[in-house]
């Protein structure tokens, strides 16, 4: 697998190559820096869903691959501009270094990238992006409606996430699934592991933005909150007696004071705790989803990403 990924690095790379010096140079920015590509290794060990032994992956797994990448990349570039991000995988935003048009457009450009690979695979592969591309708008849409609302629901919560993070680590093991010509049953529960895992993922980053300090984020602890991103430990919170204090700082933009005034009510009560039983349950049910899978290759893979993740959710439960 480590191999594969190897190819999905320098794929990912001529992806974006283009005439254009300054266009490959922006567009390559945040290829360059690195990230964890859980998404394009989610989909190399889908497409290990009927062996038990990984082999080197098709070329249009690793092209499968690499077109999810390309999604999660357009959608930071574009991420970064609506929040005005100084900074993104270690180095300076793209909109940071080079201004939020050239940012937008760059993104659009490895949306389209992202779309001409998936083309290449077949209707299945390109609708099932396109649709994807559509679910992480909408997920995102849903957020920002939602900003500074302190009535937000839960369910709405639930509804965004879905849209804008697990969507597309479901589309990323999917794509796995049908490039590798797996039987439908089985792309489906890949498709349940990956919404799963991405519903856990987004709730314990989430829970992290606030119990974090400064240093292991980049950014300020409790960013959300002075965004108007009230997220599931805030939800809570807002169920309990420490409501109506809280209910008094949040609603508009916070000063820095105010942030860990709201931050501190929320680490006091049990908001937390709750949030991280949540990310508990989804990752155990991303991890149960792989039971039809059992003895291959991606069972065994994603199953180690799923107690990952669980180990992540205990070491924050212990803070
Ligand atoms: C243009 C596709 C597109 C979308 C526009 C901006 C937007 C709508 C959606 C934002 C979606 C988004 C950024 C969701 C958060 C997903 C998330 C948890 C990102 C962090 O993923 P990691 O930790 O990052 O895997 P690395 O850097 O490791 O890849």
């Amino acid at each position: 697998m480590a191999e594969d990924l190897a190819r999905v690095e320098a794929e990912l790379r001529d992806s974006v190559r283009t005439d254009d010096a300054f266009l490959t140079e922006v567009a390559s920015h945040l290829i360059l820096a690195g990230g964890k590509r859980i998404r394009p290794g989610f989909t190399i060990a889908a497409a290990f869903g009927a062996v038990a032994e990984a082999r080197p992956a098709d070329h249009s797994v690793v092209m499968g691959a690499v077109s999810v990448e390309l999604v999660h990349l357009g959608s930071l570039y574009h991420d970064d501009v609506m929040d005005d991000a100084a900074t993104r995988r270690t180095v300076d935003s793209v909109n940071a270094r080079w201004g939020n048009l050239k940012a937008i457009l760059a993104g659009d450009f490895l949306l389209a990238k992202a779309s001409e690979i998936a083309a290449s695979l077949g209707t299945e592969v390109a609708g099932l992006l396109a649709n994807t591309i559509a679910r992480l708008c909408e997920g995102q849409v849903r957020e920002l409606q939602d900003a500074y609302n302190i009535g937000r629901t839960e369910q709405n919560y639930y509804t965004s996430i879905a849209g804008k993070t697990a969507a597309l680590l479901a589309t990323a093991c999917r794509i796995g699934g049908i490039v590798a010509d797996l039987p439908r049953p089985l792309i489906d529960t890949l498709t349940t592991f990956g919404r799963c895992y991405g519903m856990a993922f987004q709730v314990v980053d989430d829970i992290l933005d606030l119990v974090s300090t400064d240093e292991e984020l980049g950014k300020p602890s409790g960013n959300d909150l002075v965004e108007g991103i009230y997220t599931l430990p805030v939800l809570y919170t807002l169920e309990t007696p420490a409501a109506d204090a809280l209910r008094a700082i949040l609603g508009d933009k916070l000063e820095p004071e105010q942030r860990e005034a709201a931050r501190a009510i929320v680490l006091a009560g049990d908001g937390i705790e709750r949030a991280l039983e949540v990310a508990r349950e989804f990752s155990h049910e991303a991890a149960s989803a792989l039971a039809p899978l059992e003895g291959t290759f991606a069972a065994a893979s994603l199953g180690a990403a799923a107690d990952h993740l669980i180990a992540k959710v205990a070491a924050a439960a212990s803070r």
